[in-house]
């Protein structure tokens, strides 16, 4: 059984990643100088200004011939003017960041290397003794920073954030900030080589400069207990010289002041009761500002109190059973064909899903931008969260895996705060193997560490009874760790027709909720035909129709996210004339006219929310 609120993980330790960055810490609460805006880039196919012709790294300690012949698109001024010099970001054209780099320019649409990019800017610190640190909020799939000509370091992992102190390392004017960004796909990669979305490339969400004082709130939890005396456990961790004073922890709408104390390595543990505190659910997220002071630092968020658990196959938010009215949602923007990247691109997205019925999203199939999160936790919509472990990657490669541990412990060391997550996934879609299964179960394991009061998951697949091809099963070792068992299935899709689902019989051996995480088929959004007709809007609508009862047969179903909300890209998909490059599973048009099927879906969590009202 799992419990929470709002979050926890007291084992702040386990968050370091052994990486030269910094632990990360509450961006949005901190940022002073936003560097979004107009970048310089280069596009460089050939890696030309990261390696020369003997493949040497030219930002490597161990180089021995590297400055020879190559390029060099780092900060490098050259002494004496006649050097030979064959880049110029001055003259170089730009792109936007936050964005990918796929939709912002036509030659770029398929590409797959390294862009350089650059920003010139100016700062003033607060006082002599702040710290500054730059922050990511993301970067597909690598990123080599580097500032003022010196290398900050590296970040591996297209969807997490990352910083790194510049303290003592910025000029007042005149500071030039160049990162490489490289999003070639990788074997050994998380993910690896083949996926059914699009690979964008680039800065592809917030760059921001934070500041903070010299001792200051690195990270915090906050944990109401379940049971009726509305009980919060929870803990802040300081960094700096001066570790070990006071903090304060403030609910000003709720009249609460805490006092503690952090110890000698800057932790500082306390409960207190929330007497009278509205819990936040689907119908009144209720949110309340929560300040943290220590010393100089003063930090304040928005948080929702609530807790999540496993009862048996029920699902309780707030100790009251729950059916998860979902759907899939990729971090796509269909109306321009490209990354979502705003807070205003998170509530179009989730106001669709809201306008569909949803009280749940799932967030495929990697950590979205920490707007979707914030977003939700206002409107009120439960999430499901995942890390890019898809299909195939290589469950024997340690290094692979450390990769995906990695991933996931940014994930939850950026979103631990927020109410609206309940769902920490580890994986779409793979195979039964004693390597992957051995790989997810470390996973699982290494999550409940961080984060012991979230329900864990993972999208498995269903399998046919070899007797009885209409005897579905869904069973897999993983299923021994995971709090509810989720699966994928495409009957009537790339299974059979529709019409098969009035046959299907299923065999799910677990007493632990059910949730469908994937079903659904493509549509062109105004291809008109018969419900027999592939890619036509009726076919997509009766499949939903067949679909939706006949998983309603699952005793313990208790809740779902079809595939999904819109169409997205993906270079999987050629059918001229029907994909064009286009996923065409969405509810939901490249131009956002909804199709029959959304209605379909929309009807059904009607009668689900109004089931739910009654009892
Ligand atoms: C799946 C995958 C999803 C694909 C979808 C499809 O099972 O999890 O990433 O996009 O099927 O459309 O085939």
């Amino acid at each position: 059984m799992k419990y929470l609120l709002l979050t926890t993980a007291f084992a702040f330790t386990s968050l370091a990643t052994g990486r030269a960055e910094t632990p990360l810490m509450h961006a949005s609460a901190r940022g002073v100088l936003s560097l979004n805006g107009r970048w310089q880039v280069i596009v460089d196919p050939y890696d030309n200004g990261y390696v020369n012709y003997r493949l040497e790294r030219f930002d490597a300690a161990d180089k021995s011939a590297a400055g020879g012949k190559g390029g060099y698109f780092l900060d490098h001024k050259p002494a004496d003017p006649s050097e030979l010099v064959e880049y110029d970001f001055d003259r170089s054209p730009s792109l936007n960041v936050p964005g990918d780099w796929n939709s912002q320019s036509e030659r770029l649409y398929y590409y797959e290397g390294t862009l350089w990019y650059r920003r010139q800017f100016d700062f003033a610190p607060r006082s002599a003794d702040a710290r500054q640190f730059l922050h990511f909020g993301g970067a597909n799939y690598e990123a080599d920073v580097y500032l003022n000509g010196t290398k900050l370091g590296r970040h591996v992992g297209g969807f997490t954030p990352f910083q790194f102190e510049v303290t003592g390392k910025l000029r007042a004017a005149g500071n030039s900030l160049v990162v490489r960004v490289n999003n070639q796909r990788h074997p050994e990669g998380v993910p690896g080589v083949n996926t059914d979305w699009w690979n964008y490339g680039g800065l592809t969400r917030d760059v921001t400069l934070l500041e903070t004082p010299a001792t200051y709130v690195r990270d915090y939890a906050l944990q109401l207990q379940p049971g009726p005396e509305h009980h919060v456990r929870g803990s802040v961790q300081l960094a700096g010289p001066a570790k070990a004073q006071a903090v304060r922890i403030e609910l000003p709408g709720l009249n609460i002041v805490v006092a503690a104390v952090a110890d000698a390595s800057g932790l500082a543990t306390f409960e207190f009761s929330l007497p009278g505190a509205e819990l936040w659910a689907p119908e009144h997220p209720r949110l309340y500002e929560l300040v943290l002071t220590a010393g100089a630092d003063r930090l304040s968020e928005m948080v929702g109190f609530r807790t999540i658990e496993t009862r048996g196959s029920e699902i309780l938010l707030n100790g009251r059973p729950l059916f998860l009215r979902g759907i899939s949602l990729h971090e796509e923007n269909p109306l321009r064909g490209g990354r979502a990247t705003t807070a205003a691109e998170a509530r179009l997205l989730l106001g669709w899903a809201r306008d569909l019925g949803c009280n749940y999203v799932r967030l495929a199939h990697y950590p979205h931008n920490e707007y979707m999160a914030r977003v939700a936790d206002e409107m009120g919509i439960l999430l499901w969260v995942e890390v890019p472990v898809y299909w195939t990657i290589q469950w024997d490669n340690p290094a692979t895996y450390a990769n995906a541990e990695n991933q996931l412990t940014e994930l939850i060391t950026r979103d631990r705060n927020r109410a609206s997550i309940i769902i920490w996934s580890m994986a779409n879609e793979t195979p039964i193997l004693p390597a992957r299964t051995a790989f997810l179960k470390k996973l699982a394991a290494h999550t409940r560490e961080l984060d012991p009061t979230r329900l864990i998951s993972a999208a498995m697949e269903v399998h046919a009874d070899p007797m009885d091809p209409n005897t579905k099963i869904v069973e897999d070792p993983l299923a021994e760790v995971t709090d509810v068992v989720s699966f994928n299935q495409y009957i009537g899709w790339y299974v059979g027709v529709p019409d098969d689902c009035t046959k299907i019989h299923w065999v799910v051996p677990y007493n632990k909720p059910v949730i469908i995480s994937e079903f659904g088929a493509d549509a062109l959004q105004g291809f008109h035909a018969s419900r027999l007709t592939r890619f036509s809007e009726e076919f997509q609508a009766d499949l939903y129709r067949q679909t939706l009862p006949m998983l309603e047969k699952i005793p313990q179903l208790r809740g779902m996210s079809p595939w999904i909300l819109c169409d997205f890209r993906s270079p999987r998909r050629a059918l001229p004339n029907i994909q064009d490059g286009w996923n065409r599973k969405g509810l939901i048009g490249e131009n956002g006219t909804r199709k029959q099927a959304f209605f379909v879906l929309q009807e059904f969590y009607a009668r689900k929310a109004a089931e739910a009202d009654a009892r």
